[in-house]
C-alpha cells in the first residue's frame, strides 16, 4: 500500500491529470496501450502523460526560480580577492524558506540556500583561502557545514565556536581550500535530518592545483522529498526536479570527455546509486585522486558520499542513466543523455 501511495503522489498528484493514476494501477505491459486512451491530451507538449514516466505535465522552471539544466553547468566561483599575495574567494550565502514543485503538481516547502535546491555548486582551487558569508534569511536556525579540513570555529555544528546561527543573523566562515575533491556542505541544525531534507545542501568543488583534463562538467545531486512527512520520500531526482533529464535529454558531444560530479544527498533511504546504460565510466573515489579507482558501469552512495565519473560517448544516440534502486527511478529519478 505504501508503494503505491507514493507512485499515486507523483503520476496523479498534477493538477494537469486527466486521467487516474494509471501507472499504478495497470501492469507495466499494459501501461502505454492503456494510457492512450488518455485521449486528446497526448501532442501537447506539457501536458501529455509522458509514456516513460507516466508523469503529466512538467514543472516550469520559473515557478522555481531554478533550472535543473542550468544547475548542470552552473559553477560558483564567487568573488576573487588577494591578500597578503594569496588568492581569497568570497562568497554571501542566505538560507531562506521557499515553496519549490519537485514534480508537476508537487509542491514542496523547502528550505534553501541563495533560493536554489540544491544551493550554488562552490568551486574554488586548492591552496585557496575562502569565505563563505552566512545569512540566515529563514524562520528556523540553521549552519553551514562545509566538508573539508578546518578548525572546529568554522565547522558550522550547533553548540561549537558560532554553533546555531539564528533568524535575521550572519556569520562568516572561513577556511583553506583542501583537500582537492568533490565535497558538500549542508546545514547541521538539529533534528539534522530534516535541515537536510529540506533542501539546504549544496556541491562543493576543489580543483586541483594543476586542473583536471578538459571535460564537459556536470553536477549531479541525488536528493529526494518527503512531501507528506512520513519520513520516506514521495520524489526522488537528480538536482531536485523529477524526471527533469527526461523530458529534456542532457546533451553532450559524442567521443568528448564528460565529467560528472555525482554527490548523494539523499535523507531517509540508506543508499542511492548511479548507472548508465550502454556505456561505462572511471570512477574517482571523493574525486581526491587523479588516478580512477574503477571502471563501471554502476556504483552505489551512502549520504554524503560523492565520486567524480568520466566518461565518453562512443555512439550518436539516446542513452538513459538512473539510479539502480529502480524504484527510485520510478519515482524521478531517471534521465537521459543525447549524445550528438
Ligand atoms: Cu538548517
Amino acid at each position: 500500500m505504501k508503494k503505491i501511495s507514493r507512485r499515486k503522489l507523483l503520476t496523479g498528484g498534477s493538477l494537469a491529470a486527466a486521467v487516474p493514476a494509471l501507472h499504478a494501477l495497470v501492469p507495466h505491459q499494459g501501461l502505454h496501450d492503456a494510457l492512450g486512451a488518455g485521449g486528446g491530451r497526448r501532442g501537447h507538449a506539457h501536458r501529455s502523460r509522458d509514456h516513460h514516466t507516466g508523469v503529466v505535465g512538467r514543472v516550469d522552471p520559473r515557478v522555481n526560480g531554478f533550472d535543473p539544466h542550468e544547475i548542470l553547468r552552473d559553477f560558483d566561483w564567487g568573488t576573487v580577492r588577494r591578500e597578503g599575495g594569496r588568492v581569497v574567494r568570497e562568497w554571501e550565502i542566505v538560507a531562506e524558506d521557499k515553496e519549490i514543485e519537485v514534480a508537476p503538481g508537487v509542491k514542496f516547502n523547502a528550505w534553501a540556500y541563495n533560493g536554489r535546491v540544491p544551493g550554488p555548486t562552490l568551486r574554488a582551487r586548492e591552496g585557496e583561502r575562502l569565505r563563505i558569508r552566512f545569512t540566515n534569511g529563514s524562520k528556523h536556525p540553521h549552519t553551514i557545514h562545509f566538508h573539508g579540513i578546518h578548525t572546529a570555529a568554522h565547522d558550522g555544528v550547533p553548540g561549537v565556536g558560532r554553533g546555531n546561527v539564528q533568524p535575521g543573523e550572519s556569520f562568516t566562515y572561513e577556511f583553506d581550500a583542501e583537500p582537492f575533491g568533490l565535497h558538500l556542505y549542508h546545514c547541521h541544525s538539529n533534528p539534522l535530518a530534516d535541515h537536510i531534507a529540506k533542501g539546504l545542501y549544496g556541491a562543493f568543488i576543489i580543483d586541483p592545483r594543476d586542473g583536471r583534463p578538459e571535460a564537459d562538467e556536470l553536477v549531479m545531486v541525488q536528493n529526494g522529498f518527503d512531501t507528506n512527512f512520513d519520513r520516506q520520500n514521495e520524489v526522488y531526482a537528480v538536482n531536485t526536479v523529477a524526471f527533469a533529464y527526461m523530458h529534456e535529454p542532457i546533451r553532450v558531444r559524442r567521443d568528448e570527455l564528460v565529467r560528472i560530479y555525482l554527490v548523494n544527498v539523499l535523507e531517509f533511504d540508506p543508499v542511492n546509486s548511479f548507472h548508465v546504460h550502454a556505456n561505462f565510466f572511471h570512477r574517482f573515489p571523493t574525486g581526491t585522486s587523479l588516478e580512477p579507482a574503477e571502471l563501471t558501469d554502476t556504483i552505489v552512495q551512502g549520504q554524503g558520499q560523492r565520486d567524480v565519473l568520466e566518461l565518453r560517448f562512443p555512439y550518436a544516440g539516446r542513452y538513459m542513466f538512473h539510479a539502480h534502486v529502480s524504484e527510485f527511478a520510478d519515482l524521478g529519478w531517471m534521465g537521459f543523455f543525447e549524445v550528438v
